[in-house]
Parts: structure tokens; C-alpha cells; sequence
């Protein structure tokens, strides 16, 4: 489709519109015509289609002009397909094998054509299901370690890294969407805002709450200013797909640089979620075992993560901080300033950990955790107790120590029965 003017595609149109790109035609195979295609994005921007023929299926994700939550009274940027497909490349780089593979772009159509994750399940659903996934803490804390390191000036020649900064500072509407959604409004009775009743007092205690308010401007102001590495910036658990053994981050169009430690606090707080969520999903004889194996998976990623990024900090530290130069050719350890790092990003991690949580129970975008408890007298203690525990490791990060403290912590709010 090169030199065409943007057009949303449609079931009918795409095969007619895609089929005579090779990259696109060959992975499918046969006559365009006769393939299958069905839409299927449930986010909340996209359009997304699967399209499948004699030889294989792709997925196609298009941008729409417009948040398509909303609609068209929400514009924004088709230039996001264009980020997603630089976040693509970089995730594929820095770790290979993590993220779908990219088979074509078209940057005035705004679309990329991926791989089909067949098998493969959103993982939030899974979480709801109550199905298990081999090694899922340990791939995640992988994946964010090396994104985390391998996209800093911790390895990368600083002036590519600098170079990368202004590139992604382009993307400017999406992070607009994160400053407001996620720092600011969950915060005050903003326009788009809705929370489950039942919720009131609660939400009142947060919002009146200056010491937590001001905690999470600490929070937002680190975000908005600190371009430490390159973020997937929306890692939720909406954000894996995942089979009974394997696990793929898919969805990078929030990608900016920013804090190390904000896409590792988002996939805890979706964790967190799951967990909090599970009374309403599980019968009690396999409650505890499910909600035991959330806390685990949590725990573990937590730990690959340190683990991870202790190793890259060991191999692969080739830019401009924490040189060798001052310390190992020195004949002095860096392994303190490593630990030092660990826990800074660890802080701020449960910080936007508890940002997150906040956001999806107050503000525009809520999460299928809860939304799919129909009760709302059944989901609003469920949310009541996320949100107090969202209120205290954003208040208390500093002091958690690690997954030993924040599960014990997960556990003790999850006893609580407020409102
Ligand atoms: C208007 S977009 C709302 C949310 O959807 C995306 O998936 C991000 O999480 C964003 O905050
Ligand atoms: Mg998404």
C-alpha cells in the first residue's frame, strides 16, 4: 500500500489491501481472497486482525486516529505504530526471542504485521482462568532487567543512547495519556474517572490524603523527567501472552525512555491485582494454592530481575556509568553501588506500584480482574483492600525491603474487609 493515504482496513478490505505486499502475502500463502480474517483487538486504541491462509497467520495491529475507547472526540497520533515499531526492534535486540517478531511496517497505513502468537493467551485471562505458566517470573524479570540495563547509559554508548532519547521524545501524546490517566487522575474527581459503589469512603481517604498525593507527584515528576532507559511503558499483564510453558511482551506503543524501575512496578501491581482479585473467580478449595502461586510468580520475577541485572552488570556494563575505570581497575568492588542501584529502582518500582493499582480501579482504564466480577457489592472490598495496600507501599516503599515484605504485606490487606 505505499504512497496510499491512511485507511482504517476492514475484515472485507484487508486482504485486497495486504495481499500483494510479499512480506505479507508469502507468510500467508494462497489466494488472498479466500483468507480468514478476523478483528479481534479488545484494547483500548487499535485495531488488531488476525489473518490466516494456506501457509500461516500473521496479526495485523493498525492505529486508529483516535482513541478507540472513546472515539473519535479523543484524537491521537498515528505516529505511535511508528514508536511501537522502533520499541519492537529494540525489545528483539536486547532480548531476543521476548517480543513477536516484525514482518512488515507501513508507516503511512500505521500498521505493523507481526507473528501470530497461536497458542498463546492473553495472560490476564489466564490469571482470571486460573491457569499456571512455567517460568513466568523468571522470564519477566529477565525481560525487564535487560530492557532496564541494556537501554541505559549503563551499556550503551552515550551518544547513541542521547540519540535514542530524542527520538522517542517524538512520542509525545502517548505519554500524555500516562501522565494524566495514571499520575494524575486517580487522584481527584477528574472528568473520565468512574470507581465501583461501594467505593466512597475509600476514595475519599485517598484523595484526602495530602502525604500520598504528594508522594505520588514525586513519583510523576520522576517519570516525566528521568529518561534512565527505554520503557515499554504499558507492561501489564494485558501486555504478555503466554502458553502453559512459554511467554511473549507484546504492545509497545507506550514506549519512551523514562525510570527503570516504572515497567517492572507496573507488572507487580498487575500481580498484585490478580491476587486481590482471585476471591471472586476461584472456588475456596483452590483459592489459597492459585492465589499462593500469584505471590510466587511475583517473587520470582522480582527476584530474576535482580538477579538478571546483577549479571548484565557484571558483563555487559560498557557505557559511561559506574565505569570500570573507577572501580574494578581500581582494585575496589563495584558490587556495593550495583546493590545501591537494585534498591533505588526496587523504591521506585513499588512506588508506580502503587500508582498503577490506583489507576485501574479509579481512573479511566479499569482491568477484566475486576471488571468481570459482575457484584459489585463482591468487587468492591476486592478493590477496597488493593487500594489501601496500593496507599501503603507507595507511602511505606522505602522500607520494603523485597518480595518477603510486599507479599506478607499483599497478604495482610487481602485479610482486611473494609469497606
Ligand atoms: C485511553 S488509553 C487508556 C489505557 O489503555 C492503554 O492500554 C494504557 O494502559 C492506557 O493508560
Ligand atoms: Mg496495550
Amino acid at each position: 500500500m505505499p504512497g496510499d493515504t491512511y485507511q482504517p482496513l476492514t475484515v472485507e478490505s484487508l486482504p485486497r489491501r495486504l495481499g500483494p505486499v510479499p512480506e505479507v502475502g508469502q507468510r500467508i500463502g494462497g489466494d488472498p481472497a479466500h483468507w480468514s480474517v478476523r478483528e479481534v483487538g479488545d484494547g483500548n486504541l487499535n485495531l488488531v486482525f488476525i489473518v490466516s491462509g494456506s501457509d500461516g497467520a500473521v496479526v495485523v495491529k493498525q492505529a486508529l486516529p483516535y482513541v478507540r475507547l472513546i472515539g473519535e472526540s479523543w484524537p491521537l497520533p498515528l505516529y505511535r505504530a511508528l514508536f511501537e515499531n522502533h520499541a519492537l526492534t529494540r525489545q528483539a535486540a536486547r532480548d531476543p526471542g521476548s517480543v513477536p517478531e516484525v514482518f512488515h511496517f507501513d508507516e503511512t497505513q500505521a500498521l505493523n504485521v507481526m507473528e501470530h502468537l497461536g497458542p498463546h493467551v492473553i495472560l490476564r485471562y489466564k490469571l482470571i482462568a486460573g491457569d499456571k505458566v512455567e517460568g513466568l517470573g523468571a522470564f519477566l524479570g529477565n525481560h525487564c532487567a535487560r530492557m532496564a540495563f541494556l537501554g541505559s547509559e549503563l551499556h550503551m554508548a552515550s551518544a547513541a543512547k542521547k540519540a535514542d532519547v530524542g527520538l522517542f521524545a517524538g512520542n509525545v501524546e502517548i505519554p500524555a495519556i500516562t501522565e494524566a490517566l495514571i499520575f494524575t487522575d486517580p487522584y481527584y474527581a477528574a472528568e473520565m474517572n468512574h470507581h465501583t459503589e461501594g467505593l466512597d469512603p475509600v476514595v475519599a481517604t485517598l484523595r484526602g490524603d495530602v502525604a500520598l498525593k504528594t508522594e505520588a507527584q514525586r513519583l510523576f515528576a520522576k517519570f516525566a523527567s528521568n529518561t534512565e532507559t527505554m520503557l515499554h511503558g504499558d507492561l501489564h499483564t494485558g501486555s504478555i501472552m503466554s502458553t502453559a510453558t512459554e511467554s511473549r511482551v507484546i504492545d509497545p506503543e507506550f514506549a519512551q525512555y523514562g525510570p527503570m524501575g516504572f515497567d517492572i512496578g507496573m507488572l507487580t501491581a498487575n500481580f498484585l491485582m490478580a491476587y486481590f482479585s482471585q476471591p471472586a473467580h476461584r472456588p475456596a478449595d483452590e483459592l489459597e494454592d492459585y492465589q499462593g502461586w500469584i505471590l510466587d510468580v511475583m517473587a520470582d520475577m522480582l527476584a530474576a530481575f535482580d538477579t538478571e541485572f546483577r549479571r548484565l552488570w557484571a558483563s555487559e556494563r560498557t557505557g559511561m556509568l559506574y565505569p570500570r575505570r573507577l572501580f574494578e581497575d581500581q582494585g575496589q568492588s563495584s558490587e556495593p553501588a550495583c546493590e545501591a542501584v537494585l534498591a533505588a529502582i526496587r523504591e521506585d518500582a513499588f512506588g508506580f506500584c502503587g500508582i498503577e493499582i490506583h489507576r485501574r480501579i479509579l481512573s479511566l482504564a479499569h482491568n477484566a480482574d475486576f471488571e468481570s466480577i459482575e457484584d459489585p457489592r463482591v468487587r468492591a472490598p476486592l478493590e477496597a483492600r488493593s487500594l489501601m495496600l496500593g496507599r501503603e507501599v507507595i507511602l511505606e516503599r522505602t522500607g520494603i525491603a523485597g518480595s518477603n515484605d510486599l507479599c506478607a504485606l499483599a497478604r495482610r490487606c487481602a485479610e482486611e474487609t473494609t469497606p
